[in-house]
């Protein structure tokens, strides 16, 4: 049966994958999107979908706007996406990023609770909790050690989602995903930056980039897999929490070393620390150098996930692991700017 699907932050990255998702199913996807000077919706335009979600002004920071949406959409499953994502601007700002990250899912919550507490609710919680993890590789129940305010702001909202199950009945879960890329993550994350970064280097139009911590490693997967993990969480019988992962870590530099043959580059890693640099030693040019101020005042080194429980109660597991996942996005980006498309 057709179900009414309200997304919050339907232009992000897992929005727009969401939205197409839930759109191939047969949904009615009403997509939440905060007012901004410019469009932003070049993400559900790239999927084809731009015409098929019904979008609606929707910021979680104004209670009023969530509750007025909820009651005029009448969903049955509420997916909050919404957030301020970027880790590093969370240090700048932290109070700007525990409203929209940690209150915002909260007013969602009172909405949902006051209007109809029969709607299920998703919250993207995230690996970032774990922090300055205890154990490797994390699980539901490993322990929190938040290193940011943006982490320390999901927190929040992992546990008041928590908190409205167990005092309110609520179907309300947490999905702790590690990351997910693809060719529609934004252009601030490593990720992205270095698949749009090395594509430009190939076609002239800049000469280099300059990353922070190259060892950081993460648990690297595919968007378009994790909101297929997204849909599957909010379906299961009894409202739980459930880890997203590949199961496999990987450092920054792995990354762009996996990265540099899409773009025809032969890579060498030269000097040390801050004075390290990348080098393609066909043309002898330095395109990779490194610049302190990517550095982040408290840096989570390694995550890797466990996504055992998801896998044995939702029957999901991640397909596209990194190799494919790094030709996927470098193939993406050597046609955008080769086309002369932006890069967005
Ligand atoms: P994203 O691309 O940064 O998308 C975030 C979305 O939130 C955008 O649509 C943004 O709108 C919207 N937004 C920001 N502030 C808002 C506000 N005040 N009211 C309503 N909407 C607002 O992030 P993503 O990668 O798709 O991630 C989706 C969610 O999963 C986020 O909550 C993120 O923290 C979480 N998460 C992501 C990952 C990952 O690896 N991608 C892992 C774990 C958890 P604009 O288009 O206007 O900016
Ligand atoms: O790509 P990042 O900015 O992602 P980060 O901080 O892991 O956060 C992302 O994943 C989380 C899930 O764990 C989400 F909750 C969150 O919303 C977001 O989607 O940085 C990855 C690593 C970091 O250790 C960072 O220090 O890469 C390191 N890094 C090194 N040089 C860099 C750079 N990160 C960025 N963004 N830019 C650099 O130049």
């Amino acid at each position: 049966m057709s179900k009414t699907i309200l997304i919050t932050g339907a232009t992000g990255q897992d929005g727009s994958y969401l939205a197409k998702l839930m759109l191939e199913r047969g949904d009615r996807v009403v997509g939440g999107v905060r007012r901004t000077s410019s469009d932003n919706t070049w993400r559900l335009a790239e999927l084809g979908i731009l015409g098929d979600v019904e979008l609606i002004d929707l910021d979680v920071a104004e209670i009023t706007n969530v509750l007025r949406m909820i009651e005029r959409t009448r969903p049955d499953e509420v997916y909050n996406l919404a957030a301020q994502s970027f880790v590093r601007s969370s240090f700048e700002q932290p109070i700007y990023t525990a409203d929209i990250d940690a209150v915002g899912p909260a007013r969602i919550l009172e909405a949902i609770r006051t209007v109809n507490p029969a709607i299920r609710f998703y919250q993207a919680s995230t690996s970032e909790m774990y922090g300055k993890a205890s154990e490797s590789p994390q699980f539901e129940h490993t322990p929190f050690h938040p290193r940011s305010p943006y982490a320390v702001s999901k927190l929040f909202a992992h546990w008041i989602t928590i908190n409205y199950r167990e005092s309110y009945g609520l179907h309300a879960c947490c999905g702790i995903l590690f990351n997910h890329e693809s060719p529609l993550r934004g252009r601030e994350f490593v990720t992205r930056k270095i698949t749009s970064g090395l594509a430009q280097v190939k076609h002239g139009q800049i000469k280099t980039l300059a990353f922070g911590n190259l060892d950081a490693k993460r648990d690297w997967g595919f968007a378009g897999d994790y909101v297929d993990g997204i849909r599957r969480i909010l379906q299961a019988p009894k409202a739980a929490d459930y880890v997203l992962a590949t199961g496999q870590a990987q450092s920054v530099r792995h990354f762009i070393e996996l990265a540099a043959p899409h773009f025809g580059l032969a890579l060498e890693w030269r000097g040390n620390g801050a004075h390290e640099t990348g080098v393609d030693t066909k043309s002898g040019r330095t395109i990779i150098k490194i610049d302190p101020s990517h550095y982040r005042p408290a840096e989570v080194d390694a995550l890797v996930g466990a996504p055992d429980k998801a896998a044995s109660e939702l029957g999901w597991r991640a397909q596209v692991m990194l190799p494919e996942l790094v030709a996927i996005m470098a193939e993406a980006d050597d046609r955008r700017v080769r086309d002369g498309k932006p890069l967005n």
